[in-house]
This record gives structure tokens, C-alpha cells and sequence, in this order.
């Protein structure tokens, strides 16, 4: 029958269900494989979607329901490639899709889940036909609403437009995007007649939620990652644990350039870049750029770039911030957030200065303090005209580089864990995010935000800690656990702490690493690891059954005895305790 009634009735083409399914309402259950559109004819071709269709794909055509998917193992592309010619770095693309997928109709909302969109090139001359190259949402009088749902590992990569938006691009349409990944899109920059901007994603309103914007390019033009760019909507738009990493834009803004107003909750924004290309007047915001109000709350903005040659390097006044900018024009209110590494290029080098982490301006919905309990790099304070702190004030902490550099994890992983105790349960401002945008998802967004960036405890310890990571205190690789390499690194700093050198071990900070600090890192073993074996302590491995041995020779019941028993050695004691490690 090929009507959709089951695997061996399936439709001949995705077209064909579609085309039922917005008669039906259900669900279309797509199969593993690469899928081009074929109507209207030419480079027109596009999947139209409208109602509330709904695609699912990542299936092997065996299951029976959704959960029994295995969507990475079943990749299900949506290709622009008409052609069947695509090649790297943007090859062979005019003879493709101007968009691979066109949400028509303001009252619908398609939902897209476990699907891969790529190879949309909207480089036609129609005003519609140069924006939007993944996903085109046809919207000029809307209000902003989310028109498209974006999740479950979907992935937009590799479509690119004239004008606006490369994966995605809507007037004044709204998107939302959970679990799933932006990667790889290019925008040319040219100018356009309905929207300008955004290598990846050009809106007027955004819901992201543990997502990643990578490697987008907005090439002579703003918003490298997204531009969120006009737009009705009352609700400021809002990230939760979303990556920005190495987006590069032309002008400003290389993660994000906005004009709506905008909340980041447990963000990174890493590696990102704003160039000054011709016709530009200056590159600034290297991880963000703002024309309104940005909320930044536990984010970690770290070695984004900013090219600027028009600056006052120490001045707040001036707009330059490589980490994120929103001076002058847009005001940003800063909180619980580390800001480190990000630079200025004035063209005659490379400036660390405060200015170069992140420049604030307080706006006229903003009562308090712009910055507070973070770590900026290098920050000096600032007092006189357009200072915008009212100082001193607030744990705003950075002017001494050996106390203060949270010393990150693994950048090159894009691991930004801190491994200091400055940054750690010193974020006091007053309370945990709420979680808005249901990162659990059980439907309370009113509750304390559950988990951190990758989705450890948010609350580790008694107050939240600075970033988008929370530490467990004594993991000194920062990959996420306690076990015995960190013991190891400990031991290897053992002593007094060199005060020109960060002191990894020092845990108490008392400028010593010695058995306290041991017994902080033996006490927090279980962090990060919930797992039944490690619930009691050290279980197995060769650290791990030294403890064991050494809680059965000193005849401990608990775990916690051995930690105060390990606290109470003398430093000959305690080296002779481990020797058998050593
Ligand atoms: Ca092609
Ligand atoms: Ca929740
Ligand atoms: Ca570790
Ligand atoms: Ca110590």
C-alpha cells in the first residue's frame, strides 16, 4: 500500500508523507539514508513543511518506537545536494538547494528530531531565496514564536546563504533548539533586503537548551554562531548550556551578535572571533556582541578574540571587548562568570587588559552593578566618567594572575573546567538560576538549575560556583571525577606552594599542600560519580586499594575515618602511609 502503515508499507518518498501528514497530524518515521527534495523543480526544490509536521529520523526500520532508535548509528540527511556532487569546503554548490527545508504558514510548528540538514545553498537572487540555506521559516508579520522545533541530536551543518542565516534564517520567526548542533555554516555577507548576518542562525527569537553553535562563519557580516536580529518578542531570548566555539564573524559579535534582548544561563563562549573585514568599521565582541540587554549568569567566556585598532585599552569606555561587548549601545548585567583569556589585536599586538575580557555599560533597566562575583582577567577596577561600577564592591576578582587564573582544564578538548578554589562556591548571588528551560526536563522551571554544562550537580558544595562548571573541589586534571591521577598531581606539588606559581594542590589555600588538603580531596572522591561503587569511597585500582588496605590495617569502619586519620599525620608519617603508591 506504501502508505505509511507500517516498515513494509513505508512511503515511496518522503514528499508523499509528508503531504498526508499534514492531513493527518502524525508523526513521520524516517528511515537511516539521505533524502533530497524534488519539487518544485531546479534549485526551487525544497522539503515543505507546514500544520505541525513532525519528522523523526534515526531509525533502522525495524523499531516500534521512537525510544528504540539508535539516531547516531542511523544518520537521516535531509541534503540540498541535488547534484550528488558536493565537495569540501562549500564545492559544487550552485546547483543546489536554495533551501533544503521551507516552514510555510504562521501558525505552524514543525518539529525536526534526529535529523541532519546540510548542503542548503541560498545564494539565488529572489529576497527570500538568499537566506535561510538548511531551513527557511516564511514569516515577515509573526511575533517572534518558535516556528520550529530543533532537537534530539539534529544537526544543521554545512549550508550557507548569501545574506543571512546559513542554516537558518526566519524574519520574524522563532526557533528552538534542544540537544542538538549548528556546526560548519557560512554566511557571504552580502547585503540583503529582508536580513543581514548570522553565519549560522539569523532570528528574531531563540530558545537554545544544551546545544552547540561550531565553527559558523559570518563572512563581512555580524553574528558569527547567531544574530538575533530583529523581532516582536516579549521574552527575552534564552540559551541554557549552550556552546559558542570558534564562530568567526566579519564585524561584530563572533558567538552571537543581538539586538533583542538576551539571557545566557551556563554558557561557554571559547575561541570565537570578531574580525574587522573591509568594509567593517572595527571587529568587536569576540564571543558576543550586544545592541540591547544581555543577562550572562554562570558562563565561562574564555579566549575569544576581537581585532580593534580604535581603542583606549584601559578605559571602560570604550567598546572593544574581546570576551563579549555591550558598551555604549547595549547593556550587559554579569553574573557568577569567568571571563579569561580573551584578547584584543589593536594590529600592533595582542592587549590582556580588563577591557580586553569584557566591556559593560549599565543601561536604563539596570539598577545594580553591571559585573559582580565574577573573575575578569586582569581587572583593575575602574573608577571616573562612564565607569559603570560602583566600587568597591562585590567579588569581582582577577588582579592577581597566580590566585585567580582558574587554570582550565583542557581547552583543547573545549573542556573549561576551573581547577581553583577562587573560582569555587564564591558565585554569592544570592541563588542558583532557575531552570528555565527545563534542562531536566520535568516540567518545573522554577526549581534550582539542576546541572552544570555537562550535566553534573549544578550545586557542588554549599554555594554554586563561578562559569558554566561546577568543580569538584580536588579534581586536579578536571576531567570530571576524583580518582588517583588527581591524587597523583597532588602529591607531586606536595609542600610549601611557590607564591609566583599557581599552587594546583593547595585546596585549603592555606600555602601549603599537605595532608588537610588530601583529606579535602579523599573526602570529595564520590563527586561528579554517582555510581554505586564509588558511593562509599575508594573501591579498586591501585590508589584506590591502597585506601582500602589502608582503612583494613587501621581498622576503619567508615571512610570518613580514614580522611581525619590522613589529616592528622605529620608529613614523615603520611609519606611512609602512601609509600606503597610511590
Ligand atoms: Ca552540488
Ligand atoms: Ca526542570
Ligand atoms: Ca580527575
Ligand atoms: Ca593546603
Amino acid at each position: 500500500m506504501n502508505d505509511g502503515s507500517s516498515w513494509g508499507d513505508a512511503y515511496i518518498t518522503l514528499e508523499l508523507a509528508i503531504a498526508d501528514a499534514v492531513v493527518s497530524g502524525e508523526p513521520i518515521w524516517i528511515r537511516g539514508g539521505t533524502y533530497r527534495p524534488t519539487t518544485p523543480s531546479g534549485r526551487g526544490a525544497t522539503f515543505e513543511l507546514t500544520a505541525d509536521v513532525r519528522l523523526y529520523g534515526g531509525f533502522d526500520g525495524t523499531e516500534q518506537f521512537t525510544s528504540e532508535r539508535d539516531i547516531a548509528s542511523n544518520p537521516t540527511i535531509l541534503s540540498g545536494d541535488l547534484a550528488w556532487n558536493d565537495t569540501g569546503a562549500f564545492g559544487n554548490r550552485g546547483d543546489n538547494s536554495y533551501h533544503v527545508v521551507t516552514i510555510g504558514e504562521v501558525e505552524s510548528r514543525v518539529v525536526l528530531n534526529g535529523l541532519t540538514i546540510r548542503g542548503g545553498n541560498a545564494d539565488g537572487t529572489a529576497d527570500l531565496d538568499e537566506i535561510g540555506g538548511g531551513v527557511l521559516i516564511l514569516d515577515s508579520t509573526g511575533t517572534s514564536e518558535i516556528r520550529v522545533q530543533i532537537e534530539e541530536q539534529s544537526r544543521l551543518e554545512d549550508n550557507s546563504a548569501d545574506a543571512a542565516g546559513g542554516a537558518i534564517a526566519g524574519e520574524y520567526a522563532g526557533a528552538e533548539f534542544r540537544d542538538s548542533v549548528v556546526a560548519d555554516n557560512r554566511c557571504r555577507g552580502e547585503s540583503g533586503t529582508i536580513i543581514e548576518g548570522g553565519g549560522g542562525a539569523n532570528l528574531a527569537y531563540l530558545r537554545a537548551t544544551q546545544s552547540r553553535f561550531l565553527r559558523n562563519e559570518c563572512v563581512g557580516c555580524s553574528g558569527g554562531g547567531v544574530a538575533l536580529d530583529l523581532g516582536l518578542a516579549v521574552d527575552p531570548s534564552s540559551l541554557v548550556s549552550v556552546e559558542f566555539i570558534e564562530n568567526i564573524a566579519g564585524d561584530t559579535g563572533g558567538g552571537i551578535y543581538h539586538v533583542v534582548e538576551l539571557e545566557l544561563t551556563n554558557c561557554l563562549l571559547a575561541r570565537n572571533e570578531a574580525h574587522a573585514d573591509a568594509g567593517a568599521a572595527s571587529g568587536r565582541g569576540g564571543g558576543l556582541f550586544g545592541k540591547t540587554l544581555a543577562t550572562i549568569t554562570n558562563c565561562t567566556v574564555a579566549e575569544n578574540l576581537a581585532f580593534n585598532d580604535e581603542l583606549d585599552l584601559n578605559s571602560f569606555q570604550v567598546g572593544i571587548g574581546g570576551g563579549t561587548d555591550g558598551a555604549f549601545e547595549g547593556a550587559q548585567f554579569i553574573r557568577n562568570s569567568v571571563y579569561w583569556g580573551n584578547r584584543v589585536d589593536t594590529g600592533s599586538g595582542l592587549h590582556d587588559g580588563h577591557a580586553a575580557q569584557v566591556t559593560v555599560h549599565p543601561g536604563g533597566t539596570v539598577a545594580l552593578s553591571p559585573l559582580a562575583y565574577s573573575t575578569v582577567e586582569n581587572y583593575i577596577g575602574c573608577t571616573g566618567f562612564g565607569c559603570p561600577f560602583p566600587l568597591p564592591d562585590y567579588a569581582n576578582i582577577g588582579d592577581d594572575l597566580v590566585l585567580h587564573d582558574p587554570l582550565f582544564a583542557d581547552s583543547t578538548i573545549d573542556n573549561y573546567r576551573h581547577r581553583r578554589i577562587a573560582q569555587t562556591d564564591s558565585a554569592d548571588d544570592g541563588s542558583i538560576p532557575e531552570d528555565v528551560n527545563d534542562l531536566d526536563g520535568d516540567a518545573d522551571l522554577t526549581e534550582d538549575l539542576p546541572f552544570d554544562l555537562p550535566r553534573s550537580a549544578r550545586l557542588k558544595g554549599g554555594a554554586v560556583d563561578m562559569g558554566a562548571y561546577e568543580w569538584c573541589v580536588g579534581d586536579l586534571d578536571g576531567d570530571g571525577i576524583i580518582d588517583g591521577a588527581d591524587l597523583g598531581i597532588l602529591l607531586t606539588g606536595w609542600g610549601e606552594c611557590d607564591p609566583e606559581v599557581p599552587c594546583l594542590g593547595d585546596l585549603d589555600g592555606d600555602g601549603m599542600v599537605d595532608g588537610s588538603d588530601i583529606g579535602t580531596q579523599l573526602a570529595n572522591w564520590d563527586c561528579g560519580d554517582e555510581s554505586e561503587s564509588r558511593m562509599s569511597g575508594p573501591g579498586s585500582g591501585s590508589i584506590e586499594s591502597l585506601l582500602a588496605d589502608l582503612m583494613s590495617e587501621q581498622a576503619f569502619e567508615e571512610f570518613a575515618e580514614l580522611i581525619e586519620w590522613i589529616e592528622s599525620l605529620d608529613e614523615s608519617e603520611m609519606w611512609e602511609a602512601l609509600a606503597p603508591l610511590l
